[in-house]
């Protein structure tokens, strides 16, 4: 039986990534829902193959989860790469903390990125990096105009399963459109995003990342509703 990679989940469909052989529709009948476990995206699944031609199957075996995230609710995360911007919104860095605490409490490793570095005034992100490439933390610095730090972001992001987080507006879904080479997620100004009082990005999925790997991006949250 073919295997694959749930990368989005929608109403009692899961979309199964095979390795060189496209997405499958999948189901999840019942057997799951007796043994109470329900298919995330993110987990890697054996399933049967019902309907060739239209590529649909229906799901068998879900592998065991090496990290499950709540909030996002995405299954095998190895990596989180926590988004802050220097400045537009200003770093809430008790969400940050939060962040790398609880990657840390997963077994989830962390890479810090500072967004926006065009913003900054004062040089003020070499004190905000400080405490955390001190802490043994990867500081990734990057900007919409810079390609240095982003080429460092691709890097550390091939071949591992990653997800955003950070504050809602910080660039998330900027910086993924742009790894993505085009545009995957909604993008907003922090006035618009105030304005209609929601976040841009919704549920979660994996995007393939042209290097190998996979990306979540998540809609910026604030400290009290953290990824559980
Ligand atoms: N000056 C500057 N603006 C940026 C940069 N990256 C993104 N932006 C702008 O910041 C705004 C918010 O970007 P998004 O990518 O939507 O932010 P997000 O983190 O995905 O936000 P949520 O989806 O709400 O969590 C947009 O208007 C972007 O154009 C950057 O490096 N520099
Ligand atoms: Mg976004």
């Amino acid at each position: 039986m073919p295997s694959g990679i749930i990368i989005r989940g929608i109403a009692g469909f899961y979309y199964v990534a095979v390795k060189d052989d496209g997405v499958y529709e999948c189901r999840a009948r019942g057997i799951f829902r007796k043994k109470g476990l329900t298919p995330l995206t993110g987990d890697r699944v054996i399933f049967s193959v019902t309907d060739p031609a239209g590529k649909k199957g229906n799901i068998e075996e879900i592998e065991e989860r090496s990290s499950v995230l709540v909030r996002p609710a995405v299954a095998n995360v190895d990596q989180v790469i926590a988004v802050i911007a220097a400045r537009s919104p200003d770093p809430d860095m008790m969400l940050l903390d939060k962040i790398l605490v609880t990657a840390e409490d997963k077994g989830i490793r962390a890479v810090v990125c500072i967004n926006k570095i065009d913003l900054d005034e004062g040089d003020r992100r070499t004190r905000l990096k400080e405490p955390y490439t001190k802490a043994g933390y990867d500081v990734i610095e990057t900007s919409i105009h810079d390609t240095e730090g982003f080429s460092r972001l691709k890097e550390a992001l091939e071949g591992h399963i990653s997800v955003f987080a950070g504050q809602s507006g910080v660039g998330k879904s900027t910086l993924l459109n742009r790894i993505m080479d085009t545009v995957v997620m909604k993008t907003g100004s922090v006035s618009e995003k105030i304005d209609r009082g929601r976040h841009t990005t919704r549920h979660a999925e994996l995007m393939e990342l042209p290097g190998g790997g996979y990306l979540v991006d998540t809609p910026g949250f604030s400290s009290y509703e953290l990824m559980g």
